[in-house]
């Protein structure tokens, strides 16, 4: 675990859930046995983002809502190396909605831990698409006007390889999800959904409310490797209880790095390959 710590000060709320993700995220690489050197760590913009500076590991920071497709483009060019997206609901649900339904259809061999606070907290508790209806925000203090975005039926209809949900209050929980979830990048995209606590800007799903509701569907007899109808039914039955845990899961459909009919067979990563080259010729075109 120290090997994954650094000295930079955290800049989160007492009480922020991305503690928790934080911490159940560096147990699980320890435990998956994958050194800081090893992992590939790549973030969106917010307040989830500013933890690329609290951890070892390569890590990159890139654009609001963009977090997708770079941290694809690095699995492709080395795709033996485990690839962690992390990203915010603003960000994945609104600037890169798009990203997020492709990363998804396509299904990129990368985790995407979805930071799931139901604000944009950076930018000050706006409401985000997946903020309740109704409720009174800094950006809508009457509420958004819009209803509030399904975001798991969403997931099930781009006809996922894995779903999970966790709570940012239950580490060992989220430990185990995000070891699964790595351990789902060799099959595609695994999507993890993580209700967090953000005591400064949610006042409605709290700590308290969650700790209250949430319960492991798997303890309680759930296979993930369901009907993908029977996961979108427990996924979305959220009235009196929310199902967490590994919601649903399979392994037979080809990632889309299985699918490039020219990397068939290879054995070399692109990055490797790319060392290869000699372009000293191509380059004396150029002077
Ligand atoms: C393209 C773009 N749009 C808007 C912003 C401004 N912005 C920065 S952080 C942020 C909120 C992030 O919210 P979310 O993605 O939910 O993450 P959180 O801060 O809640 O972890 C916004 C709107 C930006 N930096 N870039």
């Amino acid at each position: 675990m120290n090997d994954y710590s650094c000295a930079t000060q955290c800049t989160w709320c007492d009480g922020c859930g991305d503690y928790g993700i934080w911490t159940a995220m560096k147990r699980a690489l320890v435990e998956l046995g994958h050194a800081p050197h090893q992992v590939c760590l790549c973030f969106d913009v917010g307040c989830h983002g500013n933890g690329s500076d609290k951890l070892q590991g390569y890590r990159f920071h890139g654009l609001h809502g963009r977090v997708i497709p770079f941290a694809s483009g690095a699995k492709l060019a080395h795709h033996t190396m485990p690839v962690i997206a992390f990203g915010g609901d603003g960000a994945s649900f609104s600037e890169g909605i798009g990203h997020f339904v492709h990363g998804i259809r396509s299904n990129y061999p990368i985790t995407f831990v979805l930071h799931n606070n139901c604000n944009y907290g950076l930018t000050l508790g706006q409401a985000s698409s997946l903020t309740w209806q109704d409720q009174p925000m800094n950006s809508s203090p009457n509420g958004i006007p819009e209803h509030t975005l399904n975001s798991m039926d969403l997931v099930f209809a781009l006809e996922p390889t894995f779903v999970a949900r966790g709570f940012s209050g239950n580490i060992p929980q989220l430990t185990e999800i995000f070891k699964t979830a790595i351990q789902h990048q060799k099959h595609g995209f695994a999507f993890v959904d993580v209700l967090q606590a953000c005591p400064t800007y949610n006042h409605f799903a709290t700590h308290q409310y969650l700790l209250e509701r949430c319960y492991d569907a798997n303890v309680e007899g759930h296979d993930p490797h369901c009907e993908a109808q029977k996961a979108r039914a427990l996924a979305l039955d959220t009235a009196k209880r929310i199902a967490t845990g590994i919601l649903y899961q399979r392994e037979d459909v080809p990632s889309f790095y299985d699918r490039l009919i020219p990397r068939k067979d290879k054995k070399t990563t692109l990055v490797e390959e790319v060392k290869k080259v000699d372009v000293v010729e191509f380059m004396k075109e150029f002077i």
